[in-house]
């Protein structure tokens, strides 16, 4: 599409037009009056830029409400100082659309307004250069991402998200009418990518789920975004080395800056427990985690008790599974494993999690048409953005948050 996007010049392209006559779109962020002219923080997507207006038009601009999309005109000249390398000096301007005068946020303010005020108004709150910035970087991570599994021979798929069974067998589902039958939103793509590795090898899907928990924490949301891998013969710590690999990946392309371990540690879940004093069998609540992991950054927790992980994973020996976890401090951010490819070991296994196999006929049946042993993860990809960009809240990495209080907007 030839224009759009805010088209033509942008505030990056200003370093190269020096003494040029240019023609910008964006909008007004702040003004500051001194004698005889006026200096207009203008923004755009690619950043904030300054305008100097002078003589008539300085008193007609300040006229104009701030955060309105205006047209400027006028020369790029070099500008003072480091947070403006470039200006415009303005020969006119025209408002293309007037913002109101009263708003329920100052993006040009020194003071954040919370986070839930910022949510419900989403689209002015990112005309804040840093709130930005956040999702600019998310587009970025997902094609990195893209790039880094299609790179590494994985095909990407796309499942349903209306299922008619839980593919995790949990009881976090949305249920809803489907035409008089129920149905329900998917919480995983888990069964499916299982199904694809039967003809496609190694499949990836980066896709929205959905999860009815009710608990309003800030590392839970009740739609969220998981990338999702499964490959054919791989086992277990081929897993961990591919979402290793691609973690690095991410922070290498994203260059950011804090550390990460040479490699990731691995403890088993045993250690775990012992060192909190559970007994075999016990979960590891929020609280064992972010006690354990205090000052961690990422690292594996492997062995779980099988009687712990989803019905799918493959168990090692008589109570442990071939399963992993991968947490950054006290936060979990993916977890996966080997699973089971047998029909009759996965009957079995549906029925020691009290789920009877005749609800997952559809799915059991690929087990009987040579599938491959296989193994795979799934990573929160809202969860992995808030460690990278060091935010408390996994609200301020997603646009428009749906938690059980926030349906809107
Ligand atoms: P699990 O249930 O652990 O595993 O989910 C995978 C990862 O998804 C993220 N996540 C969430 N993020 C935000 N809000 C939520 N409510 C939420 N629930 C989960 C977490 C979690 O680690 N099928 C398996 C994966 C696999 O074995 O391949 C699964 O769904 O970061």
């Amino acid at each position: 599409m030839k224009g759009g996007g805010h088209g033509g010049v942008q505030s990056k392209d200003l370093k190269s037009l020096e003494g040029k006559s240019v023609t910008l779109t964006g909008w007004i962020d702040s003004f500051r009056e001194l004698g005889k002219l006026t200096f207009i923080v203008m923004g755009d997507p690619e950043g904030n830029y300054q305008a100097i207006a002078r003589d008539d038009m300085a008193k007609k601009i300040v006229q104009v409400p701030r955060q309105s999309y205006i047209k400027i005109w006028g020369q790029v000249v070099r500008g003072q100082g480091k947070a403006s390398p470039f200006e415009v000096r303005m020969d006119g301007f025209e408002v293309i659309n007037s913002a109101d005068t009263v708003l329920p946020i100052d993006p040009a303010s020194k003071i954040k307004s919370e986070l839930a005020t910022r949510v419900n108004n989403r689209p002015l709150d990112l005309r804040i250069p840093e709130e930005r910035a956040v999702f600019l970087m998310r587009a970025k991570a997902m094609k990195v991402i893209r790039e880094f599994l299609t790179g590494s021979g994985f095909i990407e798929v796309d499942t349903p998200k209306i299922i008619a069974t839980a593919s995790e067998g949990g009881a976090e589902l949305f249920k809803f009418d489907y035409f008089g039958r129920p149905a329900y939103l998917a919480q995983s793509p888990q069964l499916y990518k299982e199904e694809l590795t039967l003809s496609l090898g190694k499949v990836f899907e980066i896709s929205h789920y959905f999860r009815a928990e009710k608990s309003n924490t800030v590392k839970h949301l009740n739609e969220f975004m998981s990338v999702d891998v499964e490959a054919a013969m791989a086992k277990k710590d081929d897993a961990m080395k591919l979402i290793e690999g691609l973690v690095r990946e991410i922070y290498y392309r994203l260059e950011i800056n804090h550390k990460i371990t040479k490699s990731f540690p691995v403890y088993t879940y045993e250690y775990i427990a012992n060192n909190a004093g559970l007994k075999f069998g016990e979960d590891l609540s929020s609280d064992v985690m972010n006690d354990f992991g205090k000052d961690k950054g990422y690292y594996f927790i492997i062995d779980w008790p099988i009687s712990l992980k989803p019905f799918y994973t493959m168990p090692k020996g008589d109570t442990l599974s071939e399963s992993f976890d991968l947490m950054y401090g006290g936060l979990e951010i993916a977890s996966g494993g080997q699973r089971i490819h047998q029909y009759e070991m996965l009957r079995s296994r549906l029925k020691a999690n009290g789920l009877d196999p005749e609800n997952f006929s559809e799915h059991l049946k690929a087990y009987r048409w040579g599938m491959p042993p296989h193994s795979g993860w799934g990573m929160g990809l809202d969860r992995l953005l808030m460690v990278i960009m060091n935010k408390e809240n996994i609200r301020e990495v997603v646009l428009y948050p749906r938690d059980s209080r926030h349906l809107a907007p």
